[in-house]
Order: C-alpha cells, then structure tokens, then sequence
C-alpha cells in the first residue's frame, strides 16, 4: 500500500487490514484512536505539507508539545518525502536559531506560546511557513491537516534517502545534525521488534518525549511495526506510569524512570503483569537494577544506543540480563573495541572505544563534511566516542567516555556550549563544566567558575545570565566558585581532579 515509501511501507505493514486494531490512547483526552484514522490523518498532514510546497528532501522543525497530532506529523513527512527534524522543547529561541539556521527548514511547526518569540528567529533563517499546534491539539497544524482529505499517495522514497535529521550536541559546542535515512531506521525498529518480542498484543506506556531518538524511534516506531498500541502520556509521571501498568505490557524509559518509580508505593503490584521493562540513554546503576528486580521480579533488559545509530547493543530477551551491562550487537549490528590513539581493534577484555557498523549507522552530519569524516570511518564503521570492554561472555560493558559528555535523565549537555556562554559573562575569567553524581539524573551539570582578579561573582547571577541562551536542562545544578581551576604540567584543566573534589555536590 505504501510499497514505494521505504519507511512508510515498514510502519504500516503490521496494520494493514486491520485499520479497526486500536493504536493509541491518548492520555489527555481519554480518547482511542485506530491504525485506520491515524494513517489516515497522516496521510492528511503529508497532503497539507504537499499542499504548502514541500518538496521530497525539504526539512520540516518541529517544536511542540507532546501531541498525538505531532505524530501524525512525523509519519505525514514520512509520507510526503520531507525530513523530519524535532527539537527538543526545552530549547530557547537563540538556541532554536542556530538549528533553523544550519538546517534551513521550509517550515517551522511551533507551539503558538512561543509564535511571537520565534517568528523573527524564523524569518531571519529564511523559513517561509511557520505553523503552530498547542498542547491540546488546537492550531493551525491540525487545521491544516483538517481541510485535506485522506488517500494521499505517499511520495517515493528509497532506503537511502533521508527520513529525519536530529541535531546531537557537539564536543565544540556546535551541535551536529545526525542525517538519518529511511533505511536506518526501518531496519533497527525492525530488528528490536523481533529482539524485544513485540507483538500486536503488546501496549506500551509511551511517557518518553519524542522529539529524540528513544520516544520516537525506538518506543512508537517499534509499537508500529509490531502493530500494538501505546499509552500516549504528555510526559513522564511515576504514579501516572505505575498506574497504567495494570493495563499495559511494557516500558521504555531513561533511568530516571525507573529511580523515581521505585520510589511510588504500590509498585510490585502494578508491575505484576507487564512483560518487559527497558533501559537506555544514559547508565542504569547496578543498584536500580537490582532494586528493580527485588520489588518488581523483573530484570530490567539495559541497550545501548544513540542519535546517530539508533541501537547498537542489548541485553537479550530469554537469557540473562546482566545488571551493568548493555548486552549483545543486535543482529545486523558488529561491534569492535578499538584503540582511541591508532584505531587499532583490541583483544577481547580490553578497554577502548567503541566502534560500529550496520543498516543501523547514519549517513553523516549535516553540512559538516570534516565532522563526518573524523567520526564516521570511510569502511563505514562509527566511532561512538564511548569506552567499553566485551567480556568473556561477549557482553558489552560501557566503562566511560572518551567525549566529555554530560548525560543528565537521558539528555545530553557538552560541557563547552556551557563553558562558552559562562565565560563570556562579565567579570568570568574561566570555567570547567563537569558532572556531578545524582540520584534523580544520575548526573548534575555543575560549573567551577573563576573570576577575573578583582570581580565578585554570585552564582545566582551566573545563573540568571545563562536562563535565556540556554535551555533548562543544560544550565548548571551547582554553580561553585574557584580561585582557580586544577592544571597539569601542559596547563590542561584536571576535570578528573575537579570531579573528584565536587562529586558530593548532588548529594547535598
Ligand atoms: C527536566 N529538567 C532537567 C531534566 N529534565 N534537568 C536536568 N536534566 C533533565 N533531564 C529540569 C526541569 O526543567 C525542572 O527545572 C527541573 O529539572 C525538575 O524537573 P522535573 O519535573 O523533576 O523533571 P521532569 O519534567 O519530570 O523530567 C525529568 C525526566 C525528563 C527524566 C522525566 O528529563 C525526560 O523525560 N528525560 C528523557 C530524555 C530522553 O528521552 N532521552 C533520550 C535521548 S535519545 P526547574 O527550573 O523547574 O527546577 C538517546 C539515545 C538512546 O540518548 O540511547 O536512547
Ligand atoms: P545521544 O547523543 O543523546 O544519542 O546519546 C548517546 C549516548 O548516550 C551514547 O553515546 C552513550 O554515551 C549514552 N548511552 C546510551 N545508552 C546507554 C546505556 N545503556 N549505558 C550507558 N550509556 C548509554
């Protein structure tokens, strides 16, 4: 039915001829909503999106609430051949300005709180249309998509053409657009449905955000091919999540779920009939996972993924899932740990970076051909930037990073967009970005700033200063004032040293 559109035709195998099979229930409304009026109401959004001159390859930005109209969107530019390109809603207006810049979208799709703040931001980007959809569907989006009929005959689109870009924040603090292609992700949500057992029988609890690589591409794109059904939650709520439990089968979250559900009463009830619970975007504490298991009886199944590769590895389904581990290559996935200096592939048991290659790899950053180069091997394999071994057993074991990366609940911060902006402020002589343990986000963002010789720093004004550039996320916890920052003999900053000192900070 959608044979020509790679990715279309994958999402909408599962259902076809069952249009009447029950997809979503949507949590804010109470409503259900079927295969048959889904699809259809994507195929209205890719007709309003043909209608408003998107052409095959034109990127679409989406901020927006959590909607299940924003869903419809995405499989709309799926089936109109366009590249969908979410952004995630806790990003400010200059922060959206650098992605409609680099991206050059034909069309903003905006929530209508934030239309005044980024209607100039859009027209200095060239962006030429800029719709809007609220968090309770109201706004043009969904007018648009109303004034179409249904039948859209989806536009043509092989397995390497482009299906979405997501922008992934970079070491220099420019973030990098992961291009991904129809191929990519059809063949891993494909080959997660198998791994993970999913089923037309199953019903997820959908309370991840879908403007990343978990919610949208792993959690709905993986329920779509199974042809199950999600509980679509605006956000994640533990005792809105425990609650549904006893109507679902499974869930997908970053740790932080699975911390904060620990904490509810009633959880080894709730949980007694779910089949699966998985974990991902950033360490699961050993601990969690045995907390996990001791209440619940179920072994929390860890994978190992990211922005540019969907999922490389995960714990199996039958066998033993193994607490501080990310288990297997997925099948179609190989895996090798190599020496960071020469490149050079180790011997089981080492430590080094891990490297992969598969369906699964994108195809480069967008408009950054020397990023592309220097991460993606010309023999196809991706250096992850991750540290890790494969044990004797042959699961993988993630020990650290070689990137200076900050996880945070499941998004990431580069310590140097924060540095940046910190020690452009008055009276700043300089900063170190470091993370902090934390038991809610498993790590904290925390700034070390110096002053200039003379200059009293407070860290509320720091703080105050970086509100408006930087999104919520991303601005620091704990904000500690220095004499000066820890060297070696080259004059590099010591963050091991720093991390050390401060690691109490998120325990306070
Ligand atoms: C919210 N805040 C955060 C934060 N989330 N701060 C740091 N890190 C986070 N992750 C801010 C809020 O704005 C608020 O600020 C304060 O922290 C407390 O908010 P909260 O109400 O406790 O947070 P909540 O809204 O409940 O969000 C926490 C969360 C959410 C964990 C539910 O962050 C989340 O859904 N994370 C999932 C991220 C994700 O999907 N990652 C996948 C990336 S894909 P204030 O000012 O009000 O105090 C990827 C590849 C892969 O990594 O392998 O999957
Ligand atoms: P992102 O760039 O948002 O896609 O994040 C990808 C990064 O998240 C990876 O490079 C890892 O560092 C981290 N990550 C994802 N899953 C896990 C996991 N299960 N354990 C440890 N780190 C993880």
């Amino acid at each position: 039915m959608y044979s020509e559109n790679h990715l279309a035709c994958a999402l909408r195998a599962a259902s076809i001829g069952r249009n009447d099979a029950h997809l979503l229930l949507n949590h804010q409304t109470g409503e259900t909503q079927s295969y048959g009026a889904f699809f259809a109401n994507a195929e209205r959004m890719a007709a309003a999106l043909v209608a408003a001159g998107i052409k095959p390859g034109d990127r679409i930005a989406v901020q927006v609430p959590k909607t299940v109209a924003v869903l419809e969107l995405y499989v709309g530019a799926v089936l109109a051949g366009a590249v969908f390109l979410p952004l995630n809603t806790g990003y400010t207006a200059s922060e959206v300005a650098y992605f409609l810049q680099d991206a050059g979208p034909n069309l903003l799709v905006c929530d209508p709180v934030n239309l005044a703040k980024l209607t100039p931001v859009a027209q200095q980007a060239g962006v030429s249309e800029i719709w809007t959809i609220a968090a309770d569907e109201t706004g043009t989006l969904t007018d648009q998509r109303n004034a179409q009929q249904s039948g859209f005959h989806p536009v043509a689109r092989m397995a390497d053409d482009l299906a979405a870009i997501l922008y992934t924040s970079g070491t220099t603090g420019r973030s990098k657009g992961a291009m991904l292609t129809h191929r990519a992700l059809a063949s891993n949500s494909q080959v997660l449905k198998d791994y993970w057992h999913f089923t037309r029988d199953d019903v997820l609890i959908h309370a991840l955000p879908i403007f990343h690589t978990h919610g949208l591409f792993v959690a709905t794109n993986v329920t779509m091919m199974a042809g199950g059904s999600m509980i679509f939650l605006p956000n994640f709520d533990a005792e809105t999540v425990r609650d549904y439990m006893g109507q679902a089968t499974a869930l997908m979250g970053v740790p932080t779920f699975y911390v904060r559900l620990l904490q509810t009463h009633g959880l080894p009830d709730a949980a007694r009939g779910m089949r699966l619970f998985v974990s991902g975007s950033a360490p699961l504490l050993a601990e969690t996972h045995d907390q996990w298991r001791a209440q619940t009886g179920h072994a929390i199944l860890e994978r190992y993924g990211m922005t540019e590769t969907n999922m490389n590895t995960s714990n199996p389904y039958v066998g033993a899932r193994r607490a501080g581990t990310v288990g297997f290559p997925l099948p179609g996935v190989e895996l090798k740990v190599c020496d960071p200096k020469t490149g050079a592939e180790l011997a089981q048991g080492e430590i080094g970076v891990l490297e992969v290659r598969g369906d699964n790899v994108f195809a480069g950053y967008w408009k950054m051909p020397e990023k592309t180069a220097a991460e993606l091997r010309d023999d196809g394999f991706f250096i992850t930037g991750d540290l890790g071994l494969v044990d004797d057993q042959g699961y993988v074991q993630i020990v650290g990073r070689d990137k200076d990366l900050i996880i945070t609940g499941g998004y990431n911060v580069y310590p140097k967009e924060v540095e940046l902006l910190i020690d452009d402020l008055p009276g700043v002589n300089e900063s170190a970005v470091i993370a902090v343990p934390d038991a809610d986000f498993g790590e904290a963002v925390t700034a070390i700033v110096v002053p200039q010789n003379g200059a009293v720093l407070k860290p509320e004004d720091i703080a105050d200063a970086l509100r408006e550039n930087l999104a919520r996320f991303k601005q620091p916890r704990h904000i500690v004032i220095v004499d000066e920052l820890p060297r070696n003999t080259m004059g590099k900053v010591q963050k091991n040293a720093l991390r050390e000192t401060y690691k109490g900070l998120g325990t306070n």
